[in-house]
């Protein structure tokens, strides 16, 4: 008993000592102010999302095989440049994404079409690319056509097509929006290619060789007389660009706009001007003519009604050494892989008994670890055992209840 009671008291020593450490040394955790809540917020990992009654598509790569995959997917090309791969996005549920070395493209009909969506996905770019040529977009066909046809260099009428992606421009690796409607400006000399709205080059460097959250959205102007129209995206849910009628201001050159105070409100627009052209395809496309041996990898693809949100991170993680946690998600084994998972402010409820772990916190997090839950989860009423617990340089801030250091 006696030495049970020393026990506790040097392991309340400890944490007494841990938590004026971190108080001495908080750091806030990363604001999540002006951050919009979309519909992944409540999907842990995307887990039920495709239930979702705003959701209209969903692409995990989670099949077994590539054909499998691919059948998915009304129309693809260069199926040998593709791959299934296990490195995947660190909050998503699978275990799978693609990867595509060279052009290689997937394209799909969303019928009947719509009139607003969103697509969130996930991409990551090898650190050896050096020019992107086009990528992920969404358009519309009037009518539609099981296959992708852009008409590349040609001025759009506004009864027939339309396109837009959000893609690392070029060789300066910066993300704007590539866009074909019928009020696009031409090149000199006068032919048609996708304009940009953010500068040349834009004042957001994409960055290769990490995982990248990319969100686009399009509003299909109605009535069809009307510049009413929108576009917007977003990269690891900050919003980047929003153009509609009237905003922002700036200023036409040639091909490009550019955003200034000083400039003329944008016009708003009109995607098209007849009612039948409207959304109604995906083109998941890796296009790199320049750069045949650039490769990147695609996951956890979702087409919305609303905006989506990168994949949260979890407010409570749960832990058992069954790794069942009685159903409940996520979960996880170990109290360790529990705090490497968790995100900006997150608890950590841990099933009672012994856990022989050494225990590391170095991460700005604001956790909470609570130990002592029954295996259900619904009364915290026992005490769990880690070995030791450290707490890192870089640590946030760690609340603990219902926890010893044996
Ligand atoms: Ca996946």
């Amino acid at each position: 008993m006696k030495r049970t009671t020393s026990l506790l008291m040097r392991a309340t020593q400890v944490l007494m000592l841990a938590l004026i450490f971190l108080l001495l040394n908080r750091v806030e955790p990363p604001s999540s102010k002006a951050r919009e809540s979309g519909i992944a917020s409540r999907y842990v990992g995307d887990r039920g999302i495709e239930n979702d009654p705003d959701v209209v598509f969903v692409e995990d790569f989670e099949q077994a095989t590539l054909d499998a995959i691919l059948s998915v997917w009304e129309y693809s090309t260069h199926a040998e440049r593709m791959s299934i791969s296990s490195d995947t996005p660190s909050l998503s549920k699978g275990r799978q994404s693609l990867f595509v070395r060279g052009s290689a493209d997937m394209y799909q009909r969303l019928l009947p079409g719509y009139d607003q969506l969103y697509i969130r996905f996930y991409a990551k770019f090898e650190t050896s690319c050096d020019s992107a040529g086009h990528w992920v977009r969404l358009g519309g066909r009037n009518p539609s056509i099981p296959w992708p046809w852009p008409e590349a260099g040609k001025c759009p009428e506004g009864d027939e097509h339309w396109s837009t992606g959000v893609e690392p421009m070029g060789s300066s690796w910066s993300w704007d929006f590539y866009t074909y409607w019928m009020h696009m400006r031409s090149a000199p000399g006068g032919s048609c290619w996708g304009n940009t709205f953010s500068g040349r080059p834009s004042p957001w460097p994409a960055v290769k060789g990490d995982w990248i959250c990319v969100e686009f959205m399009v509003k299909i102007n109605d009535p069809v007389t009307s510049y009413n129209g929108e576009q917007a995206f977003w990269i690891n849910g900050k919003k980047m660009a929003h153009l509609g009628q009237g905003f922002p201001r700036g200023t036409w050159i040639w091909d490009g706009f550019y955003p200034n105070d000083d400039g003329h409100p944008f016009e708003g627009f009109q995607w098209r001007k007849v009612q039948e052209l409207n959304i109604n395809y995906v083109w998941l496309e890796h296009y790199v003519p320049a750069d045949p041996t650039c490769g990147c990898w695609f996951d956890d693809l979702i087409i919305a009604k609303k905006y989506v949100g990168p994949i949260p991170h979890p407010q409570s993680i749960y832990v058992d050494q069954s790794g069942s946690c009685d159903g409940r998600s996520p979960c996880f084994s170990t109290i360790q892989e529990g705090i490497d998972f968790a995100g900006s402010e997150t608890t950590i409820k841990v099933v009672y008994g012994d856990f022989p772990e050494d225990i590391t916190v170095d991460e700005a997090k604001a956790l909470t670890i609570q130990g002592g839950w029954d295996s259900t989860f619904t009364t915290q009423s026992s005490t769990t055992t880690v070995k030791s617990i450290t707490i890192g340089s870089n640590a946030g801030t760690v609340a603990v209840g219902n926890l010893t250091i044996e």
